[in-house]
């Protein structure tokens, strides 16, 4: 899919609009999402322009990975590693994705259910 950068977090990377940011560094944004489904859920962005996890080539394997990690670095600092968090990551319409720009999910602070949705 070819990358459209006019989605909303894109708009946020640009400071165009504000989020309320949990962590920021050159590879990835953190902040809470609009609509929480937990008590705790927030979202990790790259910076760089991947619509979707479909799109993702051997290129973006380090900031794939850095995502995961700050994912649980930031529910440290939120005090919800112990108990337990879950990561998703919607890829294409019918899993449910909204916003092109490719996002992890972190959702804690809740009993999770398994299988989703
Ligand atoms: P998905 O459906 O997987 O593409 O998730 C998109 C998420 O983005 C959804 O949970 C709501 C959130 N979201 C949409 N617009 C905004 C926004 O302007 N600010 C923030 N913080 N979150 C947003």
């Amino acid at each position: 899919m070819i990358y459209d950068d006019s989605n909303v977090f894109a708009r946020i990377l640009r400071k165009e609009i504000p989020a309320q940011l949990l962590h920021e560094d050159h590879l990835c944004i953190a902040f809470r999402d609009l609509a929480p489904q937990a008590p705790v859920h927030f979202l990790v962005v790259p910076k760089r322009p991947i619509a979707r996890l479909a799109d993702a080539t051997d290129e973006d394997k380090a900031t794939l990975g850095h995502l995961l990690v700050i994912a649980g670095k930031v529910c440290r600092d939120l005090g919800v590693a112990h108990d337990g968090f879950r990561t998703v990551i919607n890829s294409g319409v019918r899993a449910g994705q909204s916003v092109f720009h490719l996002h992890v999910h972190v959702l804690a602070g809740r009993d999770l259910r398994w299988p989703p949705g």
